[in-house]
């Protein structure tokens, strides 16, 4: 049976939008998924990051059938076909793509952490989390509607144009 995925984009360096968006159509074109749903793109202040360009951030939803760590590697083959530099921890970057659930999985390994560690207090993933999946709940964190409001102090911004 194949898992529900969401996957979290993100890119502050380049031409964000343009990268965003055709990220979208490649998890669109992934073998073996079901795309689901892309959520609108959203510019978002960096979080945890000092003097570095607003990002642009998206949520994708798709039904998977591999297992989630091969299913990250296809995640971070899409990563390097647009270039992403794997430098230093939190350098800019021209696409992240961070595998936010699988499922109901849950794992503690370092490679991949199920649910995304932080995933539950940054806006910048919780809101179009909550534009695509509302009912949606973080295995031991709660709902993303009710996590979503105690990020109100984030600067986050929904763009009107469409993803694609
Ligand atoms: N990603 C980070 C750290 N900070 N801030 C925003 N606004 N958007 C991101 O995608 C982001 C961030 C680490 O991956
Ligand atoms: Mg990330
Ligand atoms: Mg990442």
């Amino acid at each position: 049976m194949g898992r529900r995925c969401f996957i979290a984009l993100g890119a502050n360096l380049g031409d964000p939008v343009a990268t965003v968006k055709a990220a979208i159509l490649a998890l669109r074109e992934l073998p073996q998924t079901e795309f689901i749903a892309a959520s609108s793109l959203y510019r978002t202040a960096p979080v945890g990051l000092k003097h570095q360009p607003d990002f642009i951030n998206a949520v994708v939803e798709l039904v998977a059938v591999a297992p989630a760590p091969t299913f990250l590697e296809s995640l971070f083959g899409i990563e390097a076909r647009f270039g992403r530099q794997r430098s230093v921890k939190n350098a800019p970057r021209t696409l992240d793509l961070d595998l936010l659930l699988y499922g109901d999985e849950v794992s503690n390994d370092p490679q991949l952490t199920l649910p995304h560690p932080r995933m539950h207090e940054r806006a910048f993933v919780l809101a179009p989390l909550a534009e695509i999946a509302p009912r949606l709940a973080i295995p031991g964190r709660g709902s993303v509607a009710d996590l979503l409001l105690r990020c109100a102090d984030q600067q986050i911004e929904k763009m009107l144009s469409p993803v694609a």
